[in-house]
């Protein structure tokens, strides 16, 4: 490797070990209340390169600054994205083509100058990824492509925020030496999209899937059914869109995806190394469905359509042979669509289906699921049934203190499951940040960005441990959410949180570092357009 040996420098540099955190901790916060500009009295003299400080969300594993050192893109760079590299080198180049405006031609093979290098090496392995910024190149190694594709979000983060403007701006555009290691703590970091309550384009929703995966996340959970909207297209039922699809909360005019407009969004997100996984929820919030064909329901008669925001009023009728008809075309013709291993069958808030009934329900979608070669994957209810081992639940009560939730996703985890944790009071993205927040819900309290940060999904639930927890996803439902402008509202800064905490080691994680670090994206969302929420517990900078 050209250049000095990398040293720990001040602000950034850590080896995550839990003492040398709180060090770098300190010492970020004396010298980087404002990002990129010179250390104030007291702090260490600002680089003479006047470079900002990398602040990297989520925290990599290792990051080392290397003093005195720094690239420059230039009009004559060049992106060598080697054999085996996917998408992570066209994709970086059409970040970095908008806000720059320099070629930025991707080849397969290069020299050693002027260039930055996407190859894959054996020393890696998964989503791991080593990144080494030096005067005459950036080089980035991965074990795979997606390892590739998670490393360019780092290495956009550690050019100047206008990099993400798209439209061109002026520059210079320098990153500062580094040397990273990284990988992921947890498999699954998802984002979940209700598009049932009210519906969101397939633009709407490439866009959600852009500015998630800069924070590497690697799951998109799709709510595509509940009693307010059918949104998925299902050959031989044609009423469960035309007509289950056609409103929304509100009564608005709804909508639905095709299949072909489903596969789009499926191959977008598998472009940035993300897997879809479609929910279709039930026994409960069925009323959709139950509105749209008469014989589904146990009295043959269909109710209205619903737009209000009630849960817990609709059942399948758990006796009815058509109900499983129904649901074999659904998860059949969703698995065929769907590359990813999971279909995510609901089963939450059942309050209009007995237990007894519940249980029989799961017993019978569970073998459907798995029939057409998919795992199932469930809110943590679906531990009272009987489910396959290697199922998901994915736990959404509030943190202690809900007994049901914690009984199930433990019956769930005795079942062979894994859980993926959603805890509303921390991880869910519609609740509101305080009591003045226009948008979102508050049942499970005010979460504002600190509480969405500081917890630790493997010690949350009782008797679920972090060998038990595959992951952590952050739901966004849509009741009080129309526009993108709503989503990113909710989303950012929260997502960036649950990004952080499925990714980074929990050593290495504290709300004081995180804060700072959060600050420096604000620019960045700026420069991006994205519309987000100016928490008050966060120190944006104010140019
Ligand atoms: C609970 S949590 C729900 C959803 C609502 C959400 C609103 C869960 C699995 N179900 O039906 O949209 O609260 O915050």
């Amino acid at each position: 490797m050209a250049g000095p040996p990398p040293t720990e420098s001040g602000t950034i540099g850590r080896m995550f070990s839990g003492r040398r955190v709180l060090a770098a901790t300190v010492a970020a916060a004396a010298l980087v209340s404002v990002p990129g500009a010179p250390a104030s009295a007291g702090g260490l003299p600002a680089s003479p390169a006047a470079v900002a400080t990398p602040h990297v969300v989520p925290a990599p594993t290792s990051l080392r600054t290397v003093p005195g050192v720094s690239f420059t893109l230039t009009r004559k760079t060049r992106i060598v994205a080697r054999p085996g590299s996917g998408t992570a080198g066209s994709y970086l180049a059409g970040v970095l083509r908008r806000s720059t405006g320099y070629p930025l031609p991707v080849t397969v093979s290069g020299g050693s100058r002027d260039v930055i290098d996407l190859a894959l090496s054996r020393n890696e392995k998964g989503e791991g990824y080593r990144l080494a910024v030096t005067k005459a190149s950036v080089r980035l190694e991965a074990g795979t492509a997606e390892g590739l594709f998670r490393g360019v979000q780092t290495l956009r983060q550690l050019l100047p925020p206008s990099v993400e403007s798209p439209t061109r701006k002026p520059g210079p555009w320098t990153m500062p030496g580094v040397q990273v290691e990284d990988s992921p703590r947890f498999a699954w970091r998802g984002i979940m999209l209700d598009v049932s309550r009210h519906f969101f384009t397939v633009q709407q929703v490439e866009r959600y899937i852009d500015q998630a995966a800069a924070y590497k996340i690697n799951m998109l959970h799709l709510h595509l059914s509940d009693d307010q909207g059918w949104r998925i297209a299902i050959n031989g039922w044609p009423r469960l869109t035309t007509y289950g699809g056609s409103t929304a909360v509100g009564g608005g005019k709804g909508g639905y995806y095709t299949q072909a407009d489903y596969t789009r969004i499926v191959r977008y997100a598998a472009e940035r190394y993300m897997t879809v996984v479609p929910e279709i929820d039930g026994p409960g919030h069925t009323n959709a469905a139950l509105a749209s064909y008469a014989q589904l329901n146990c009295d043959g008669k269909a109710p209205p359509l619903y737009t209000g925001t009630e849960v817990g009023f609709s059942s399948w009728c758990i006796a009815k042979p058509v109900t499983y008809e129904l649901l074999d075309d659904v998860l059949g013709q969703l698995a065929r669509l769907t590359p990813g291993p999971y279909l995510h069958i609901g089963g939450d808030e059942a309050h209009s289906t007995t237990p007894a009934d519940y249980a029989t329900f799961i017993g019978k979608v569970a073998p459907i699921v798995g029939k057409y070669g998919k795992k199932v994957a469930g809110w943590n209810e679906i531990g009272a049934g009987k489910i396959p081992a290697g199922s998901v639940a994915q736990y959404w009560n509030t943190a202690k203190g809900s007994e049901d939730g914690t009984q199930t996703a433990r019956d769930a985890v005795a079942q062979g499951a894994k859980v993926v944790m959603s805890p509303a009071n921390h991880a869910y993205l519609d609740m509101k940040y305080d009591e003045n927040t226009p948008l979102g819900q508050d049942w499970a309290g005010l979460v504002e960005v600190q509480d969405s940060y500081d917890w630790d999904p493997a010690t949350l639930v009782d008797g679920v441990t972090e060998k038990n927890v595959l992951g952590v996803e952050a739901p966004l439902w849509s009741e009080t959410l129309v526009t993108s402008d709503d989503i990113e509202y909710m989303a950012f800064p929260r997502l960036p949180a649950i990004a952080e905490i499925g990714w980074s080691p929990q050593a290495a994680r504290a709300w004081s570092d995180f804060r700072l670090r959060l600050a420096a994206q604000g620019p960045r969302w700026t420069a991006a357009g994205v519309h987000f929420y100016r928490s008050p517990q966060v120190p944006w900078p104010t140019s």
